[in-house]
């Protein structure tokens, strides 16, 4: 394929409810899309899933903009001809930036798939039409108000609850989730907030019947999630140290996580979560497909990914309705605790861009040379 331009939009969406984790207070979701059209007639979507600032990773919204413009693309635009599978090798030189650099792959893999009539769940080695959801569940401000929104979300047909936790706010709510609800799949996110001296404290969440704890320790602390593993009864998950296939490939050999979330822009992209996906596999080592608060266009990508062979736990693949009054393309909608893969060519599903222009806070067309 020839690229013809690339378009950069920044967009804003309100969330349904203030979504808080150990880093910080969600209102609102600030994205970066993309759309690439190529001189072939066909175009590709994504959305890059940094967040407006770097609280849980490095990259940030703007910085993204910046990146994708100032080295990604020009890059690209050398290639003669553009194939998504060899993108990640053109933007080696390029270090880090696997947020900028999956949406950047995503937009294209995108606009060649819809060419060739092949959906993304199709090419990605889909094996069932339907996955299972599970939905994550900020910290909210008393103990009621956590009770009345997973009462929500239970009644709703969500299948595993996740719930945020940091240091004050992790015992008392598991239990009590427990308790009201003892055989729903549970497990906890704590994003960082702990430390090496924390295991007395995180041992007590084993008699819960938790399916895991994500990320408890610094992402720099592979060799601490490793320690800790060796404590604690509950299985630990890594998230943010896993940023690439020799990282995943380092943890497992650590044994400092025996589950992988799988979250595609923290890797770089679907084809790298594939063979972060392929090795697990290989390991007999579960993965979830985890989530970035995405719209739609990020959605459909991710389902599509949910329903490969090693997906076996519910991942954060919620419905629309979780995130947003309304979705810049058609609505995921959950039936009886699961959303439906896209069938049709590349993420499959369908734009609102009369929507998007009413969100759009920044527009920027970038014309190949
Ligand atoms: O359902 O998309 C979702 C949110 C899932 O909890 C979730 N994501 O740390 O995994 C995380 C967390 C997150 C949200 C991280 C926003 C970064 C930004």
């Amino acid at each position: 394929m020839r690229i013809k331009e690339v378009e950069l939009r920044t967009i804003e969406l309100p969330l349904v409810r203030p979504f808080r984790t150990s880093f910080g207070t969600q209102l609102n979701r600030e994205l970066l899309l993309l759309k690439v059209t190529t001189r072939e007639g066909s175009e590709g979507w994504s959305e890059c899933v940094a967040m407006s600032e770097p609280l849980y990773s490095p990259e940030y919204t703007a910085a993204c903009q910046d990146v994708i413009e100032r080295f990604l693309l020009p890059k690209i635009f050398l290639q003669e001809d553009v194939i998504a599978e060899e993108i990640s090798t053109v933007l080696k030189p390029f270090l880090g930036h696997q947020m900028s650099k999956a949406a950047l792959e995503t937009a294209i893999l995108d606009a060649e798939l819809k060419l060739n009539g092949i959906s993304f769940g199709s090419y990605l080695g889909s094996s069932r039409d339907l996955i299972d959801c599970g939905v994550s569940v900020g910290i909210t401000s008393t103990i009621e108000d956590l009770v009345n929104e997973v009462s929500i979300y239970i009644s709703e047909g969500y299948r595993r609850i996740k719930l945020k936790i940091e240091p004050g706010w992790d015992i008392l709510p598991v239990r009590t989730i427990r308790e009201l609800w003892p055989d729903i799949p549970l497990q906890v996110d704590a994003n960082q907030a702990y430390t090496r001296h924390d295991t007395d404290l995180l041992k007590q969440l084993d008699p819960y019947d938790l399916l895991l704890i994500e990320q408890p320790l610094n992402e720099h602390d592979v060799l601490g999630h490793a320690m800790l593993a060796k404590e604690v009864a509950t299985p630990i998950c890594l998230d943010e140290s896993i940023t690439s296939l020799e990282s995943a490939r380092d943890a497992l050999a650590l044994k400092a996580t025996s589950i992988i979330n799988i979250k595609p822009g923290r890797v770089g992209g679907y084809l790298e979560s594939v063979k972060i996906h392929d090795l697990c596999v290989e390991n007999n080592i579960p993965v979830w497909c985890g989530g970035m608060l995405e719209t739609g266009v990020g959605r459909a990508a991710n389902v599509a990914l949910a329903s490969l062979p090693g997906f076996t736990l519910p991942g954060d693949t919620s419905a629309s309705s979780r995130y947003f009054h309304r979705d810049i393309t058609d609505p995921f909608v959950m039936v009886d605790g699961q959303l439906r893969v896209p069938m049709q060519p590349g993420i499959g599903v369908h734009i609102d861009l009369n929507f998007i222009e009413q969100i759009t806070k920044t527009r920027k067309v970038i014309t190949a040379p």
